[in-house]
């Protein structure tokens, strides 16, 4: 399929505290950097979410059971872990969406942050295509989100993965019980 000029590109959190060594790892979370890279071009309105969390953001856990929402400190702001991936080649004129930044309030969802969809509207953006970590909370998340909203959404299978196979699996069926469209980065021209 070809990218037209209503589309734009969400990657979620490709951050160093979601990938391998990173504070909240993701198994494989730096196999999307590949696919994000080789698609960045090919779009004229790239999003980046990041998760931008304070010291005492209330999902941070000493003894954090991760099932319940309780994570260890991860993404602190200006830290190298809230860095993006170090190849992920993040375009110049990419927005860059921070969320998660009020010390009282859990955002795994990009359009926690109003500035995404004020954007988007402002573009007249239709279509979104999304990936990112993780699979099973932020991008789900962000696509459940896009679309409430009304967005055509399509879900890149190879530019997401999850923090456990079981909830990946049930979080992409969830999506597409929702109308999302599951795509491979490779179908986009
Ligand atoms: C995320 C857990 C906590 C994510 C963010 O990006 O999926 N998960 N904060
Ligand atoms: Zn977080």
């Amino acid at each position: 399929m070809y990218v037209k000029d209503t589309d734009a590109l969400i990657v979620v959190d490709v951050q160093n505290d979601f990938c391998p060594g990173g504070a909240l790892p993701v198994d494989m979370g730096d196999r999307v950097v590949g696919a994000f890279n080789a698609l960045f071009r090919k779009f004229d309105y790239v999003y980046c979410t990041r998760d931008w969390h304070p010291w005492d953001h209330c999902s941070f856990s000493d003894a954090p059971e991760y099932v319940d929402g309780s994570w260890p400190p991860h993404c602190l702001q200006d830290s190298p872990g809230a860095l993006f991936h170090g190849e992920l080649y993040v375009p110049l004129d990419a927005k860059i969406i921070n969320k998660g930044d009020d010390p009282d309030v859990e955002a795994y969802s990009g359009f926690a942050n109003p500035e995404l969809q004020a954007s988007l509207e402002q573009r007249g953006i239709e279509r979104l295509f999304i990936g990112g970590l993780a699979t099973d909370y932020c991008v789900k998340a962000t696509v459940m989100d896009a679309v409430e909203l009304g967005y055509d959404c399509y879900l890149l299978v190879d530019g997401c993965q999850g923090i456990t196979p079981e909830t990946s699996e049930a979080a992409i069926q969830e999506m597409q019980a929702a109308g999302v469209k599951v795509i491979r980065s490779s179908q986009i021209q």
